[in-house]
């Protein structure tokens, strides 16, 4: 603060309070200080320029209007000198807030990590895709399953050894026989139970059985079934069928191959395959030279399985297939172990992100 002196003249006193009040206005940096200084120089009550009025009256009285007015206009030039400042200060401050907030949206941003679909749902769409294109519809049953369904109702009678306990997961329970289905077959059972005849449907859904898992086997797995019923469906519609969908997956030149096979809720039973479409059918390590890669069971649906659901075997013929799907991922994409396929390690889930199996 300036040194309180006997100006020579009033309105030296003016001129000289005036000038350093914008000399030091120049120099405030910050809000806290501006309000310092406005209180000095410009506070109602203590304020330098106002306290010089209050000094009129010692003043000569022919003075003090000159003085008075010289007061004021000092004041008005001060006042907006300091409106001027405030201003500046509140754009740099408002400007060095905007530069500390800014965002830099030419950064690349942090990618969000998205999971991705498993090569069994994967493989599942693409099978009803195909089929869809067919004619038939995709349908779901229980995994936990009556073992009328997943056994007697598929003519599997009670010492069939496929109802050993080694084979099959039983379920503790009140309501009779109750399993973890071991194949999608019982949704043969169930479809035909809830409508007539023409049936076209296929189910994938996940099984169950006691397995010593190894490279090829698990205890969990996914099937996909397909059951086709009408009048005068034949074994060459069946044939027709598997070699269509093996061709939509592996490719035109592909051939598919059947032979003999047991399954009680089929008669005549195949088993097929489809020609290696690693080496065309020559014999490479993934068919184990054999040229050949089984896929599933098949066959015409059993006599007795029609008459167990209420139609009529003399009028209604069809067939059913039954194929694993992570087998037909594992041939497709040259897989050797389905352990692969549930062991969470993301460095084989990854491989399959975006991929139109
Ligand atoms: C059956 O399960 C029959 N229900 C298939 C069927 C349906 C036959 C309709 C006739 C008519 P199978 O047990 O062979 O059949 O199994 C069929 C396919 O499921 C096998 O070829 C294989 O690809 C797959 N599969 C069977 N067990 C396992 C397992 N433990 N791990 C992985 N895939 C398996």
């Amino acid at each position: 603060m300036a040194q309180e002196t006997e100006p020579v003249t009033g309105l030296d006193r003016i001129a000289e309070i005036e000038r350093e009040a914008t000399e030091r206005l120049a120099a405030v940096a910050d809000e806290a200080a501006l309000e310092g200084w406005y209180r000095e120089y410009l506070g109602r009550k203590d304020g330098r320029l106002s306290g010089l009025l209050r000094q009129m009256g010692k003043l000569d009285p022919a003075e003090r209007p000159r003085f008075g007015a010289a007061v004021n206009e000092a004041k008005e030039r001060v006042q907006a000198a300091y409106e001027g400042r405030r201003t500046a200060l509140e754009t740099a401050a408002l400007g060095a807030r905007l530069a500390a907030e800014a965002v830099d949206v030419t950064l690349p941003g942090r990618p969000v990590e998205v999971g991705t679909l498993h090569p069994t749902t994967l493989m599942t769409r693409e099978l009803s895709e195909i089929f869809a294109l067919l004619g038939y519809q995709t349908v779901e049953g229980p995994e936990v399953e009556e073992a009328r369904y997943n056994f007697d109702l598929l003519n599997i009678p009670p010492n069939h050894p496929a109802r050993d306990m080694w084979d099959t997961f039983y379920v503790n329970s009140s309501h009779g026989e109750i399993v973890l289905r071991t194949h999608t077959s019982p949704m043969q059972a169930r479809t035909m139970l809830a409508q007539d005849p023409p049936v076209r449907v296929v189910v994938p859904g996940r099984c169950y059985r006691y397995e010593a898992v190894d490279a090829s086997h698990e205890s969990i797995f996914f099937q996909l079934e397909g059951l086709a019923v009408d009048e005068q469906i034949t074994m060459a519609d069946l044939k027709g069928t598997l070699t269509e969908m093996a061709r939509q997956l592996f490719g035109a030149e592909t051939r598919v191959r059947f032979r003999c096979d047991f399954f009680p809720f089929v008669e005549p039973g195949v088993d097929f395959s489809a020609s290696c479409p690693a080496c065309g059918g020559k014999g490479c390590r993934t068919c184990k030279g054999t040229g050949w890669l089984e896929l599933g069971g098949a066959g015409m649906v059993h006599p007795n399985v029609l008459r167990n659901v209420g139609y009529d075997p003399d009028r209604y013929s069809g067939f059913a297939f039954g194929l694993g799907i992570e087998r037909i991922v594992m041939v497709k994409y040259g897989i050797d172990d389905i352990r692969n396929f549930y062991a969470n390690d993301l460095r084989f889930l990854e491989q399959f992100a975006g991929t139109r199996i």
